[in-house]
């Protein structure tokens, strides 16, 4: 790309202007501007990604299939002008048309086709997978509408759709040849013929999957990766008027059906939705990937086996696990192979990566739900299921077991049984997750086929959420640890730590966070109308509210530090404030209880005047991707506190402590590993360990003796009751914590945590006394951070997972 000038794009912007919209440069709008861009670059990565099929297919390499009905992209341009080694110039060429290049970038609307950690790592693994040089492709669906926008109104959470698809389709090139049949309904006709066993799928509904491809560039190299995000289209004309009365209404129907499958994305985060629509968006994109995937490999072989050879799906927690009889299916009823072989070609390309242990987020299907849908497909998981029973039965002698690990039970299809039964590996997202998943939740598959079980740690984008949103502090460790180095070699940051002492290089640290605190109070104020004090601590809960994750007990210390100060008002202190974002699942009311009072304690701490230049609470609205990559380089504090032994891995801890932001947090996913790197010196623990939990709810935890016993904590929690000047009561929360309604109270051991949480906020307040001190736990943060690069996972999984090469 050495010979791409910002002159060469002005060009090639000026002609699509002219061909795509009939436009000048100078009659066009910044969307139309945004539109173009994105089409330049799309061209030039359709070139490579060619070259790197062909590439693949005379190599016959091993191809990687990144399965995941979520992925949270973002936004693109900036991104792929980076990759590409063109962002200066982009820049230039866009101003040298009379464009903003800011406002541009900020136009782009993100592609939030995923709910949180679960999506985001998918888009960074695509990165790391094709800057890596795997031939890899990613499979979702192309939701007409992602993840709900959020607006708070009075406080409260309300959903707008998120029409992303309005200019973001710009990325998006429908490959209409390639389209697949996805068949629902119907039922199964079996009989002998010519010495064969005929199974026929009759009287089914027929959607359409048509692959709309999003180019993956990677960073320093012509190796281009695609995401395929199906669309469902029905097959029926639109003309029906030929059709008899009964026929049409049914067509009709079907045509509805079709059409509805791409709609939405599902807005739970670890929480299944068992109906029926989200079941057939799962076999909708498993079957039209299998098929695909089967298409290409018997173009370049010939045969299907050697597909496991060539083939790996990765199943990105168990919403795709149809895969496993879906190449059943494929290789039994239409490549004619028998069962043992199908099995064999099956269990050995498909893994499994699980991502929670929370049991309301374990799939389990109804079993009459399959039937109906999916015939074919609930006769081999009868048949897998069987098997599986058998070799368990075989192995333990033990019907508790047999239970335990069975994968249709009760009336139910439990998908992670399946997973682990018909995958070659099982990994959790971080060492003490695997190890939960080894001891606990899967101990006795473990015990059966312990070979199947590793772990790999999660990873960031570092090029994304380092590098690219962090301009001061790229130029920092490009100055002191040997120029761009870093960018493919991510430990490389490790060489700042030999800068601890040096007051120059601290000093530096401090001036460039303060300048992105600027930024972000700016950004703040255009979009969220609010005021923040860039003096202040900037100290940030954001990702999805979930009990676990206990905002709540961000809240009530929050109230905690309010209380001391109405006790003494003419108190000095450290000006702190404390930033949130988060949506709720639309569905989950506690969740958005917990967003009104965060609101609420917002309200009446910004309007005392005794706050004023000390407190501060901002609840910021629509969290999502392009917020984070504002907010971020901003922070100074990182709240990961939830309940140990229930956030799997957590990714936004890495994207803080890569810029620079300190945690304040619990022994728990990937917090464990940051605590082996950076001790109890450079960062902020406290609260029980995941063991220590366990072992609390064993002897019976009673919340009623924290609230007794400890004032502070007891006149926190009073306060709910009250509630603050809007007159809102948060009895109901209250409840939740000290009394219990109808469930255990205090399930996530808010109140067993307050006080040692109390002590390590008051740590860190101290510690942000002395700059010295801070800005060196703050370079030893980014120094050590390399280890959760994302680069660093997916060469894991390459090297012991997938067994394919890489950069
Ligand atoms: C896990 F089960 N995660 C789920 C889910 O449904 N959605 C989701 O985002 C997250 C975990 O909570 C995590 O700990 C983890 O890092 C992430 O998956 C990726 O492994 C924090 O977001």
């Amino acid at each position: 790309m050495a010979t791409v000038t910002s002159k060469t794009l002005e060009g090639a912007l000026g002609a699509k202007l002219r061909l795509n919209f009939g436009s000048t440069v100078e009659e066009a709008t910044d969307a139309q501007m945004m539109k173009a861009c994105a089409l330049v670059l799309r061209d030039m990565m359709a070139i490579r990604e060619v070259e790197t099929k062909q590439m693949v297919r005379r190599e016959e390499k091993r191809q990687v299939h990144y399965m995941s009905l979520e992925f949270l992209m973002g936004r693109s341009l900036m991104k792929n002008a980076y990759n590409l080694g063109l962002l200066p110039q982009l820049r230039q060429a866009l101003e040298n048309l009379g464009f903003r290049a800011a406002d541009i970038f900020e136009l782009e609307p993100d592609a939030a086709l995923g709910n949180g950690g679960l999506g985001r790592l998918a888009a960074c693994y695509l990165d790391s997978m094709t800057t890596l040089e795997i031939p890899a492709t990613g499979y979702s669906i192309c939701y007409e509408l992602g993840l709900f926008r959020q607006k708070i109104i009075e406080g409260q959470q309300v959903e707008l759709p998120d029409n992303w698809k309005d200019l973001g389709d710009a990325w998006l090139m429908p490959k209409p040849q390639e389209t697949e049949e996805v068949h629902f309904g119907g039922n199964i006709r079996e009989f002998w013929a010519d010495g064969y066993h005929h199974v026929v799928h009759e009287n089914y509904q027929t959607v359409l999957a048509i692959p709309c491809d999003m180019e993956i560039a990677g960073y320093e190299t012509r190796h281009t990766n695609t995401l395929r995000l199906w669309d469902a289209k029905s097959p029926s004309p639109v003309d029906m008027s030929l059709f008899s009365q009964g026929e049409y209404l049914k067509a009709t129907e079907a045509h509805a059906m079709a059409e509805v499958i791409a709609k939405v994305l599902y807005p739970e985060d670890k929480h299944i939705e068992g109906k029926s629509l989200r079941l057939k968006q799962q076999y909708f994109f498993v079957s039209a990937t299998v098929q695909s995937v089967a298409r290409r490999h018997l173009e370049t072989y010939g045969t299907l086996k050697n597909f496991h050879e060539k083939n790996v799906f990765q199943v990105n927690d168990t919403h795709p696990a149809l895969v496993i009889p879906e190449l059943m299916r494929l290789l039994i009823d239409d490549a004619g192979l028998s069962w043992d072989e199908a099995w064999y070609i099956t269990t050995h390309s498909v893994a499994y990566t699980n991502h929670t242990v929370l049991s309301e987020a374990l799939e389990r299907w109804p079993q009459d739900l399959i039937q109906r849908n999916l015939p074919r497909i609930w006769q081999v998981l009868v048949e897998i299921s069987n098997r599986w029973q058998k070799k368990v039965e075989d192995f333990y002698h033990d019907s508790t077991k047999t239970e335990d690990m069975a994968i249709i039970w009760g009336g139910q299809v439990r998908m992670a049984n399946l997973c682990i039964a018909g995958g070659m590996a099982v990994n959790g997202v971080s060492g003490l997750h695997s190890g939960i998943l080894k001891k606990d939740l899967f101990r006795n598959a473990y015990g059966m086929e312990p070979w199947k079980f590793q772990n790999v740690t999660n990873g960031i984008d570092h090029r994304r959420w380092l590098s690219e949103i962090n301009p001061g502090l790229d130029r920092l460790i490009r100055d002191l640890a040997g120029g761009d180095e870093y960018l493919l070699h991510p430990t490389a940051l490790s060489r700042l730590d030999d800068y601890a002492d040096d007051a120059e290089v601290l000093q530096r640290l401090s001036e460039i966070k303060r300048k992105n605190k600027e930024a972000f109070a700016d950004y703040a104020r255009r979009t969220q109308d609010v005021v923040l004090n860039p003096d202040a601590i900037f100290d940030v809960q954001v990702k999805r509210l979930h009990e676990y994750k206990r905002q709540l007990l961000n809240a009530l210390h929050i109230i905690t530090l309010y209380q001391q100060l109405q006790d003494d008002p003419g108190r000095s202190m450290q000006p702190q404030t404390f930033l949130f974002g988060a949506k709720a699942a639309p569905g989950y009311a506690v969740a958005k209880r917990i967003i009104h009072l965060i609101n609420s304690l917002a309200d009446q701490i910004n309007h005392d005047p005794i706050c004023k230049d000390k407190l501060q609470v901002v609840f910021l609205e629509n969290y999502r991707v392009s917020l984070a990559e504002q907010l971020i380089p901003a922070s100074e504090v990182s709240q990961q506190i939830s309940t140990a032994g229930k956030e799997a891995s957590g990714t936004g801890n890495m994207k803080f402590m890569m810029n620079g932001a300190l945690t304040v947090g619990t022994l728990d996913g990937a917090n464990v590993e940051m605590h082996d790197l950076l001790g109890d010196e450079n960062m902020f623990l406290f609260g029980l360990h995941a063991d220590e939990v366990a072992e609390l709810k064993a002897r019976g935890y009673l919340p009623q003796r924290l609230y007794a016993r400890d004032p502070i904590l007891r006149r926190a929690l009073d306060q709910l009751k009250t509630g603050f000047r809007d007159g809102v009561s948060y009895e109901d929360l209250f409840a939740r914590l000290v009394t219990g309604s109808n469930c255990a109270a205090d399930e996530y051991l808010l109140l067993a945590d307050f006080a040692a949480y109390c002590a390590a906020e008051k740590r860190m307040v101290e510690t942000y006394a002395n700059p010295a001190e801070w800005n060196r736990m703050s370079l030893h943060n980014i120094a050590r951070s390399g280890m959760f690069a994302a680069d660093r996972a997916v060469a894991e999984y390459a090297d012991h997972i997938w067994h394919v090469g890489h950069r």
